[in-house]
């Protein structure tokens, strides 16, 4: 078949070859497990980058990275050429390449250009870039590999965040527009923009202070190092996790700081000195300080959502013009950051499921599309239309419009819109404190979060637990819903949801609620959850744990001691 050397491909795929028996998925944010077993998923998604390169007649983004996930684990993600994640459609194709035996991987290659109608003789275009994990370089070659021997041409990025390969792929999909699809261009015009964005700052709030960064021991050490260069004085950064002891992502980062709502190991912290930490692969930020009393305060995704749109929102009303903005949340959204945005700035909160895919393409329906996970996934989004008008403004209007226009101007530049980004979403934060004088105390206080908890535990089918209303309601198993409302009525602003992880063989258990019973009431839900598991038909298949077993889970996944178990009620794990 023309443009598809059939016999190369299955010589080098014998090299990269599948270990018998290992399904994987294309999950959330692509595949992710233990890196010894991905070298033949690395290989077979060079060759479906290179389809949907020809496809698309654009060029495509292969990232090496698994994020916040141990050291030893790692992942790939394939990007589109506007930089967001790979359309569903071609996630089912990753999917059934990546689990196709050795024997039928031509076929599978041949259905899918079938499929998606790909036209083989088309040029293709790559670019790959890894994070820092020891095997990442390898499993980049084996990228190379696949993407060669279908034909395609490469860039090797070499060391980057993810975001910074997002936009390279942009910038190189719009003909430079969006900016120079090199490091450097990333750096100057993220710091153009930053520095301009700061000159009317005063002194005021804490902006004297350097801000202390939690780098998870993973890429975004390396990549701050080389921007501080660029930014000159303008903004003081002191690094901690730079990974040259601790291992990645552990006891420290952005999800570490999140779930367990405490201080990385490696940070030195002084009382109401702003800090931020940073996930493995610089996608994530949340900021914290510890009081004079040594609490520990957490400002996460969504105090970061409601501090940029006040912002936003009051340059908007400057400019006068008709631009709509609308928040993006997911149902882990604090009830209190929901209600700040709703009813004290008056802006419209949509909910979506969790995923960054999901929130992205619910805010490109807005002028101004402000999007953030509680975990500290997000960014900004401007329409084409917002944009071209903002830089009109910028140009033409009388003072306080231009003032305001420019500031809006420097944003759009500040914001990587091709994926939400820790070093620009840390920039932009910086910024804005800066400009409205604002400490971390005075920031925290736009709202107080409502005591809340996670649960999660690990189950044979978490597909068992279906959900509607972006997740926030079960459908299945019958009866768990109406179960956990009774609960939470009882309390005040309280609020509970089940859902199955989209990364992980667990299902998620999330409780909020204004007053003590927090510590029991994703317990609670949790037991429901677990009651009407059992009960559910679809599982009678599997064993019954035996008394005194994990009540999830068949009882071959009990461990006594060490329990396996993350969460479990029973009694043999406690
Ligand atoms: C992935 C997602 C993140 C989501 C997290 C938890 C991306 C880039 N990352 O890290 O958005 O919050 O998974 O998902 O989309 P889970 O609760 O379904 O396991
Ligand atoms: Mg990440």
């Amino acid at each position: 078949m023309g443009g598809m050397d059939l016999e190369a491909i299955t010589k080098h795929s014998a090299v990269h070859a599948k270990p018998n028996g290992l399904i994987l998925q294309y999950g959330t944010a692509g595949f992710r497990t233990k890196a010894e077993h991905l070298d033949h998923v690395m290989f077979r998604m060079g060759l479906l980058a290179v389809l949907r390169s020809k496809q698309t007649q654009s060029t495509i983004g292969v990232m090496v990275t698994a994020s916040h996930n141990p050291e030893e684990d790692n992942g790939v993600k394939l990007v589109d050429p506007l930089g967001e994640m790979l359309a569903p459609s071609w996630e089912e194709h990753a999917t059934c390449l990546a689990n196709a035996e050795e024997q039928d991987m031509q076929s599978v290659l041949l259905d899918i250009s079938k499929k998606a109608s790909v036209d083989l003789q088309q040029d293709a275009f790559i670019v790959i870039g890894r994070d820092t994990r020891p095997s990442s370089e390898k499993l980049a070659l084996s990228v190379i590999d696949g993407i060669t021997v279908l034909g395609g041409q490469f860039h090797d990025y070499g060391l980057l965040t993810t975001p910074q390969l997002h936009y390279m792929v942009y910038c190189r999909n719009t003909s430079g527009q969006y900016g120079k699809a090199t490091l450097d261009g990333y750096y100057q015009k993220l710091s153009a923009a930053f520095v301009e964005l700061t000159k009317q700052a005063s002194c005021s709030g804490d902006g004297s202070q350097s801000l202390r960064v939690d780098c998870a021991n993973g890429i975004g050490a390396l990549k701050l190092g080389e921007m501080e260069r660029y930014l000159s004085q303008g903004l003081s950064l002191q690094l901690f996790n730079v990974g040259t002891e601790g291992r990645l992502n552990h006891l420290c980062g952005a999800d570490f700081v999140k779930s367990h709502q405490k201080p990385p190991q490696g940070m030195e912290m002084k009382s109401n000195e702003r800090c931020c930490s940073f996930d493995g692969d610089a996608d994530r930020i949340v900021y914290y300080y510890s009081d004079a009393d040594g609490r520990f305060h957490l400002i996460d995704g969504d105090k970061i959502a409601a501090l940029i749109s006040s912002f936003l929102t009051e340059l908007l009303l400057q400019i006068g013009e008709n631009l709509n903005i609308g928040v993006v949340q997911t149902a882990y959204a604090n009830g209190s950051s929901t209600r700040f945005l709703e009813e004290v700035m008056k802006v419209p909160v949509y909910c979506t499921k969790t995923g960054v895919k999901h929130l992205h393409h619910k805010a490109q329906e807005f002028d101004v599309g402000v999007y953030f996970e509680a975990n500290g996934h997000g960014t900004v989004l401007f329409s084409k239309a917002a944009e071209t008008k903002i830089k009109q403004l910028a140009k033409e209007s009388e003072d306080e419009k231009r003032k305001a226009a420019k500031m809006l101007e420097n944003i759009i530049d500040l914001f990587n819109q091709a994926a939400g980004d820790a070093i620009s979403d840390m920039l932009v934060i910086e910024a804005i404190l800066a400009l409205k004088g604002l400490t971390v105390q005075q920031w925290d206080a736009l709202y107080a979060d409502l005591p809340n908890r996670q649960l999660k535990v690990q189950v044979a089918d978490r597909q068992v637990i279906s959900t509607t209303d972006a997740e926030r309601q079960a459908v299945t198993p019958p009866g768990l819903q109406e179960a956990i409302n009774n609960l939470v009525k009882k309390y005040k602003l309280s609020r509970a949801f089940v859902r199955p992880s989209g990364t992980e063989d667990v299902v998620r258990v999330y409780a909020e609620a204004d007053s003590q019973v927090i510590p029991m009431l994703p317990s609670q839900c949790l037991q429901l959850a677990i009651s009407s598991y059992w009960a559910s038909s679809s599982v009678t298949m599997l064993s019954k744990p035996r008394s005194g077993c994990c009540p999830w889970t068949a009882p071959r996944m009990c461990r006594r001691s060490p329990c396996r178990l993350q969460v479990c009620l029973s009694r043999c794990c406690l």
